[in-house]
């Protein structure tokens, strides 16, 4: 007899039957009208051997502190006790002899659903309580226009969750103009989770309402094929040049919305003499612009025009600003919306992605749920979360950083819980440099991921179906009970538990856990949510009724509107959280940065590298998320190895790229370039640029026994290390020249 479980994930909610305590099948729930298959990884990756079983300490750092061999070495097994006392021995060392800035404790990462067992959180109260850590800022998501964005129109917070929702999209937009497409498999997905996948229909009914739709980006597939949309293959890496483009045909046309810029917007001067050329001779004209994107001048031309007949809403991905210059494609977007002049209406204006997650664009009513308590970092040294690897290889050394300067601390012992730089990170074979740099690495994990191989002390971890939890985000108008699932696995403890046992061998045990209980954690939090949902005007049950029901819905959002509408309205009583109050197309704050790599407007930059331009590697590879899982988490889930050629990523290449290298379809392949190598399954696709080619994120990196090359099909062992500019340090994975060669020995 089997029963029936409730349980969250990043990617939805399920009902997970169990047999003799493992997991038989996994539905999606009644609420859900669009239940992510990639719930189906559940039902046979969560109980697998790749299951760390008990705590291992590696034997070179046992036996000698070695570095050397980190990632490349045998792990011995010890009892909980032991690990216990040698890693909080160790934390207390580096403490000791360095202060608690020569921690890391970023543990960058989506580890899972569930606002108790969060592992950073979990991390980052145990070491805020010892006097704290270095630790990190922004995103890899969307680091760029996390810091552009509050300088030019608004705090990132605000725009994802208070941007345009679809509902007036469907109604009073005509033209959707989307760069970077509406790729639907990513919003399976939405941080914290998500309740009712409602993006596909909702992009279904736009087009049914006669939307029209142009996708603008290297791959086709990024908007369904039942969009019919107007596809521009256009160069990745060159959207700014495009918009620029655009935005000269309005300007010199007479179509630009000169009233507005002058009543809601600072600076367009500025942007105009730039656009036209007057201060570097350079006009930047549709015929420029199709010179760097490779789409036609006369397709410009006729874009823009029809932008200015059309109430045009300009969508752009998230992947545009995890590039180079990342910064301008949002910048230039707001500027382009400006000069159309319809923010503020219903249908017009701008937005980001919303191919990204999938609350984006929701109306849903957004409430903060009560979290697990962290306390504050009293070191306050952070370093902007892409730049891990400079800063464990050049400690002292100093960056720009948003008008700052931020000096890289000397780094001795790095903790991790929830995340894989292994996965994430840039140019991997750096990392993996920067990696053996400190004394020591400790990892919590439920699995024998890449990250888990390279630490010194391993805590094998329960996964969120091992606990109980609650499931409850600030975009989503559901809280869900998530019930233990199955039994732990093997020795695994939760991250909660491991960090109160290194709490009380540190001497402060009491204060980390505060006497509470797991249950008590989750009922004291309950009782928050409570009281803000009671000063927000509606009541939540109590946390037994909440328990015994499962789940709850809150009450929709009240007088939802286009959020730039009263800003439209009247500037002046109603003005943005910027400098000026109102739009800022030339930012004063941002020109006094005195950057050369992101001056006081919006422009092109030529990136590091691009298409177009002589290179040894001509092909550019989209580094995309993907679809059949998130990031690399469950990998070896059937459902994610089914996606797999000869059990490597999935590279996808148009047919003539592969005929002039002699690949046909189901080849394994060798993408190079001079950063690193890995091997790949072709899949030929017509659908996309013919010197474009998309490999997914998130295959399990492992090096070859004898070189460099990686054999699983990680794209980060291919992209470069570099931040966006000095303005935010975001990482540059989408700006990245490749080739591709048939690989015939093994
Ligand atoms: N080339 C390229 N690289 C990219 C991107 C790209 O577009 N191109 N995208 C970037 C982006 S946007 C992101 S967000 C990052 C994502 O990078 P990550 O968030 O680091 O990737 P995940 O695979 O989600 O890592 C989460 C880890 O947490 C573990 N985990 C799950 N549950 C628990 C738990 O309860 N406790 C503990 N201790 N661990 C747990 C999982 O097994 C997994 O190893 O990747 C970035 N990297
Ligand atoms: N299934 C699934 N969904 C996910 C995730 C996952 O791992 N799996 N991860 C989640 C996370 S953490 C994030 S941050 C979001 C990320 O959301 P995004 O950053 O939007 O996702 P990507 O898949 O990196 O890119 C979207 C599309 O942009 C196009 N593109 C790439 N470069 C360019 C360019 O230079 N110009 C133009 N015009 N187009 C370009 C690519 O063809 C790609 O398909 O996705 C989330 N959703
Ligand atoms: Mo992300």
């Amino acid at each position: 007899m089997s029963k029936r479980y409730r349980t969250a994930t990043q990617w939805g909610v399920y009902d997970v039957d169990v047999e003799d305590e493992r997991i038989i099948a996994v539905h999606g729930i009644g609420a859900d009208p669009a239940p992510s298959a990639v719930g189906q990884n559940l039902k046979d990756a969560i109980q697998h051997p790749l299951r760390i079983d008990q705590p291992y300490i590696r034997k070179g750092w046992l036996d000698e502190r070695d570095r050397a061999h980190r990632g490349d070495d045998e792990f011995v097994a010890v009892s909980w006790e032991e690990g216990t006392r040698i890693a909080a021995a160790e934390i207390r060392r580096v403490i000791d002899e360095h202060g608690n800035s020569a921690i890391f404790a970023g543990s960058y990462g989506w580890a899972s659903a569930g606002r108790f067992h969060h592992a950073q959180s979990q991390l980052h109260r145990f070491v805020n309580l010892l006097g704290g850590s270095t630790r990190s800022i922004n995103t890899y998501s969307t680091a760029a226009a996390q810091v552009i964005l509050p300088h030019v129109v608004a705090p990132w917070e605000q725009m994802e969750l208070e941007q345009t929702p679809w509902q007036e999209i469907i109604a009073h937009t005509e033209l959707f103009v989307a760069f970077g497409g509406v790729a639907l498999r990513n919003t399976q997905v939405a941080y914290g989770g998500i309740t009712e996948h409602q993006a596909t229909p909702a992009l279904q009914r736009a087009v049914e309402s006669g939307v029209k739709f142009v996708n603008v980006s290297p791959v086709q597939r990024d908007m369904p094929e039942w969009v019919n949309a107007h596809w521009l293959a256009s160069r990745p890496g060159t959207d700014v040049a495009l918009m620029l483009g655009i935005a000269f045909v309005l300007e010199s046309e007479g179509l630009a919305a000169t009233e507005f810029l002058i009543s809601h917007c600072t600076g367009y001067d500025e942007f105009r003499s730039y656009l036209v050329g007057e201060r570097d001779g350079i006009a930047k004209s549709p015929q420029w612009a199709a010179a760097i994107c490779s789409v036609d001048a006369d397709v410009i031309r006729e874009l823009a025009l029809s932008m200015a007949k059309h109430r045009t809403f300009i969508a752009c991905a998230w992947s545009l600003q995890r590039a180079d210059h990342g910064e301008q494609p949002y910048w230039m977007t707001v500027t382009l919306a400006c000069m159309l002049g319809n923010i503020g209406l219903p249908g017009g204006g701008f937005g980001f992605g919303y191919g990204a997650e999938g609350h984006i664009g929701s109306n849903w009513r957004r409430f903060h749920w009560a979290t697990f308590p962290k306390s504050y970092n009293p070191t306050g040294s952070v370093i902007p979360v892409a730049r891990i690897a400079d800063m464990l290889l050049s400690p002292g050394q100093t960056i720009p950083y948003n008008g700052q300067v931020v000096r890289y601390p000397y780094i001795d012992l790095i903790y991790w819980a929830g995340g894989n730089p292994f996965h994430h990170h840039q140019d991997l074979n750096r990392l993996v440099r920067a990696w053996r740099k400190p004394s020591t690495v400790i990892v919590n994990e439920p699995w024998w991921t890449p990250t888990a191989q390279w630490a010194d002390i391993v805590f094998p971890a329960s996964t969120a179906l091992e606990r109980e939890d609650i499931c409850a985000s600030s975009h989503d108008p559901y809280a869900h009970a998530m019930q233990q699932v199955i039994p732990v696995q093997g020795d695994a403890r939760s991250d909660h538990e491991i960090f109160a046992s290194l709490a009380r061998e540190l001497g402060i045990g009491d204060e980390f856990t505060e006497g509470k209980s797991p249950r008590d954690w989750l009922v004291d939090m309950w009782q928050r949510s409570q009281e803000r949902a009671h000063k927000e005007g509606f009541d939540l049950p109590d946390f037994d009724a909440f328990w015994q029901a499962g789940s709850v819905k809150i009450p929709p959002r009240e007088n939802a509107k286009n959020w730039l509408h009263d800003f439209r309205g009247n500037p002046a009583s109603h003005p943005l959280r910027t400098p000026s109050g109102k739009i800022e197309l030339y930012s004063e704050t941002i020109a006094r940065f005195d950057y050369t790599d992101c001056i006081g407007h919006a422009a092109w930059y030529e990136p590091f590298e691009r298409l177009g331009q002589d290179s040894a590697y001509p092909l550019h590879m989209v580094s995309s998320q993907p679809e059949h899982k998130l990031h690399s988490q469950l990998d070896h889930g059937v459902y994610s190895q089914s996606a797999k050629t000869q059990g490597k990523e999935t590279l996808r290449i148009h047919p003539d790229a592969a005929t002039a290298r002699g690949i046909e379809n189901g080849d394994i392949v060798r993408v190079y370039n001079a950063r690193g190598e890995c091997l790949a399954g072709a899949l030929l696709d017509r659908h996309m640029n013919v010197d474009v080619v998309v490999l997914p994120t998130g295959s399990w990196f492992k090096q070859s026994s004898n070189s460099n090359l990686e054999i699983n099909g990680n794209p980060n062992v291919l992209t470069k290390d570099k931040g966006t500019s000095s303005l935010a340090q975001g990482s540059s994975a989408h700006t990245c020249l490749v080739e591709v060669a048939a690989f015939r020995e093994m």
